[in-house]
């Protein structure tokens, strides 16, 4: 965008005098991040405005990506890049005596999202924009978003997430953009004038969706705007004046309060479906709101919903929002009066589900009445679903055991991964891996069925914020080497391979890891007193507490670690950092406990100092999409060491290994797809195949036997009995070899230990020659540019969704 410095300086004095009557010189720091942030607004709608004006309205087709979680994280920054204005405001902010880096730091964390699935819809909005394909996300507007993280006595404590007051300023109320949700009551068929049979649902709960509007400019000249939705929940009717009158306040207040309930905050928990009819209110509040907003804006143009799938394209991300599919069924029948057949059409060829996850206890399932006491017409629409394909697959003589694996109802409860299924055009996973191991496991059925459902688009990241934006170091040295061009091409950062013996480039990415960092160590040293050692190597695992991610596989090789300096401190090791970072959900106790095991650590090394020198453990605490791009530039080592076939991509991994990071980590998800781009000489690899944990499953594992015959990790499990800064963490280590847990080690952390603490020893040897590993980071950065979500959002354009870029000159 076209704007001078001093262009931009009257904006902002502008509404610095508009909003607070002040002038720059008494303003405050929080002030002037409002100016701004508003300043930047309007620019995004013009610049939507233009766009809009370039697109000839009903020319192409839109997608439109539900999802319940977006995570955000500050925008400020991220505009300010795509719009091409960094310098601009910068030079208007010193002119006014304030840093534009300082005015950053006064926005929020929109953490509406609880970890990869969250921030995976964020970078596809990003890319949506910049590749210019017309696009709209739809979300909640969350009061809370994730809670905050505070680590008290080494524990969690979990308090509310306000991230509103800075984060508000982004979003346009639309109150043109209301529509009423309905819960609960009752379904009544009757005749209409024409004597046609019709349905309708009385006497129920409603609920009014209002729409916030968030522009996302992408970047660069051929770059659009995409818009995200997110919706607030409030009363439908009117303020209860009677009963406020008659001093009854409480009840006068309860349905606002009611309502509103709806978009309070965001569940915390991922991986885990926990069936609360609240969470369900949620998902179909989303997805109602949605899709009416969308066919009030599709008939408006084209006067018939018949052509929607020629104009419309559905996305849910994950089955969170899969009540689109009897959603939009109800809409079609109930409102506007389509045949069943001629509505199901509509919706299978509208309709496409992404799945996140093979782990059984996080497909989501609901009880069959609560489904039904909320949703009364969806959950007959959803029955109706149920019958005509069971029936359909009966017809093909089916096995009646594969019949009830894909039932949508059965044993009282309603599994929405296969009503997604059935009523998608295509389903994906989100690795090469993963795609390949849903077809195999829980929709083996379906892929019988429907072979060509079923297809894969590989994750990806916005390598403009997680490279070009967060570690501005290495970015310039790239537009050095092979030009700027990569900002929108990212498959060009392969033309770095030219430079794979090139000392002097080599020498150049190892100072600016090391100038990342110092930079670190200062800003954590800044922000919480924690001292690093810049000079020890640092190895980061971080992301959402889970078991199946293993980070207590990494504890226990620290605590071995710990152990052998512990025996000899004088033992001449290269000194290392591990770095976590992790929120738990607040009702997972054992995730929680490995928190409080991570921080008994860390606290009892800071007691020793000369261990510390040699061996550190740090835990970020309130990790979240900030806090990852202050780290992730300064990181050595990416740890990536879930049990293989149980993480279903990662993202993480791709954005540390586009930052130089070597990855440490097993064959699952993604990483099966970074070891083949960077060879196996670029990445350290280690433990079970999908193939052996299977095997070593059926084969009866028994974690004990490992217990007893391997020295190195009795003395490490016995060390847990013994705990960190006095306390004890016997129940892991308990959970570890049998105790009172069903299945000791259920996610096999002691079988894969030993292959484990030999890839890092392997790691350790590789880095201690610098010149070999600041290849190693320049292979891993050369190749990750098809880990750019340019290509995962040209993926599904071009297989799933058949949408058309906006072309910019046309007229
Ligand atoms: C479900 C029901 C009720 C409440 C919450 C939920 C819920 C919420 C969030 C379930 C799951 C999630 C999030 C899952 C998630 O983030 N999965 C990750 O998705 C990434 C993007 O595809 C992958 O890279 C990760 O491997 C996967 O774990």
């Amino acid at each position: 965008m076209n704007k001078t410095t001093n262009e931009v300086q009257e904006l902002v004095l502008d509404k610095l005098a508009r909003y607070f009557a002040i002038t720059p010189e008494r303003a405050n720091e929080d002030q002037i991040y409002k100016a701004v942030a508003l300043v930047v607004r309007d620019l995004l709608l013009q610049k939507k405005q233009e766009n809009n004006a370039r697109i000839a309205e009903g020319k192409y087709k839109r997608v439109y990506y539900l999802c319940m979680e977006f995570l955000i994280g500050r925008s400020l920054k991220n505009n300010l890049f795509n719009l091409g204005l960094t310098e601009q405001f910068d030079e208007c902010l010193k002119k006014m005596n304030f840093s534009l880096d300082g005015i950053f730091e006064r926005e929020s964390d929109a953490g509406l999202g609880n970890g990869g699935l969250g921030r995976l819809a964020s970078c596809f909005m990003d890319s949506l924009a910049t590749l210019n394909y017309p696009a709209m996300g739809f979300t909640l507007r969350y009061q809370y978003g994730l809670f905050r993280q505070r680590i008290v006595d080494n524990q969690q404590v979990e308090l509310p997430d306000m991230w509103l007051p800075s984060g508000e300023v982004w979003m346009m109320p639309r109150s043109d953009k209301r529509f009423t949700v309905n819960f609960g009551g009752r379904v009544e068929e009757y005749h209409d004038a024409n004597g046609k049979m019709c349905v309708r649902n009385l006497d129920g709960d409603s609920v009014d969706a209002l729409a916030n509007d968030v522009m996302i400019s992408g970047y660069g000249d051929n770059a659009g705007v995409s818009v995200l939705r997110l919706w607030t929940a409030t009363s439908s009717t009117q303020f209860d004046m009677r009963s406020f009158s008659q001093g009854d306040y409480e009840k006068a207040m309860q349905r606002e309060n009611e309502a509103e309930l709806i978009s309070k905050v965001l569940y915390p928990s991922d991986d885990h479906s926990q069936g609360k009819q609240l969470r369900l209110q949620q998902e179909y509040f989303l997805v109602s709101a949605s899709l009416q907003s969308r066919l009030k804006d599709h008939l408006r143009l084209y006067k018939s919903v018949k052509n929607l799938p020629d104009k419309a394209v559905i996305h849910a991300n994950d089955t969170h929002p899969a009540l689109a599919i009897p959603e939009l069924m109800r809409l079609l029948m109930d409102e506007h009066g389509l045949s069943w057949d001629e509505a199901w059409d509509i919706t299978v060829r509208t309709v496409n589900y992404t799945n996140h996850t093979v782990m059984a206890e996080a497909l989501e399932k609901w009880d069959e009445n609560t489904f039904r006491n909320v949703l009364p017409r969806i959950y007959a629409i959803t029955c109706e679903i149920n019958r005509r394909f069971v029936a359909s697959v009966e017809a093909q003589h089916l096995d009646g055991r594969k019949i009830d694996a894909m039932r949508i109802l059965n044993n009282n409860q309603v599994k929405m991964a296969n009503l997604c299924v059935i009523g998608s055009q295509k389903v994906n996973g989100v690795s090469a891996l993963h795609s390949e191991i849903i077809k195999d496991t829980i929709f083996s059925e379906f892929n019988e069925i429907y072979p060509d459902k079923f297809t894969n688009v590989t994750n990806g990241i916005t390598h403009r914020r997680w490279l070009i934006q967060s570690n501005p170091r290495l970015a310039s040295l790239i537009t050095e080497l092979i030009g700027p061009d990569f900002y929108t091409k990212p498959e060009q950062l392969s033309g770095l391979m030219k430079f794979v013996s090139d000392k002097t480039v080599l020498d150049k990415i190892g100072d600016i890891k090391q100038a990342n960092k110092k930079d670190y160590a200062d800003y954590v040293k800044k922000t919480t007193g924690f001292v690093l050692n810049p000079e020890s190597r640092f190895d980061t695992q971080i992301k959402r507490l889970h078991e199946y991610k293993r980070q207590l596989l990494n504890v226990l090789k620290i605590v071995h670690y710990y152990l052998e300096l512990s025996d000899n401190p004088e033992k001449n090791v290269a000194p290392q950092t591990f770095i976590f970072g992790a929120k738990a959900a607040g009702s997972y106790m054992h995730a929680k406990r490995i928190i409080q095991l991570i921080n008994c650590l860390s606290q009892e090394i800071q007691k020793n100092p000369k261990i510390k020198k040699k061996l550190d453990v740090m835990f970020v605490e309130n990790y979240n999409v900030t806090q990852a791009e202050h780290l992730i530039p300064a990181s050595e080592v990416s740890e990536q060491i879930s049990l293989a076939g149980k993480e279903a991509s990662g993202t993480s991994n791709m954005k540390f290994m586009i930052n130089g990071a070597v990855t440490l980590g097993t064959l699952d998800g993604a990483n099966v797809e970074i070891g083949e781009r960077v060879g196996d000489e670029n990445i350290f690899i280690f433990g079970l195949k999908t193939e052996e944990v299977e095997r070593a499953w059926r084969a009866g594992y028994n974690s004990s036997t490992i217990y007893t015959h391997n020295d190195e990790i009795k003395r490490v499990v016995d060390r847990l009995r013994v705990g960190f800064a006095g306390e004890s963490f016997s129940d892991i280590a308990d959970y570890l070899i049998a105790g009172n847990y069903q299945v000791a080690d259920p996610y096999m952390c002691l079988l894969d230990f030993e292959d484990y603490t030999k890839a890092a020893q392997r790691m350790g040897e590789t880095y201690a020659d610098k010149k070999k590993w600041n290849k190693m980071a320049l292979v891993n950065i050369a190749q990750a540019g098809i880990f750019s979500s340019d290509r995962s959002i040209a993926d599904y354009a071009k297989n799933i969704w058949n949408l058309k870029k906006v072309k910019v000159n046309s007229k």
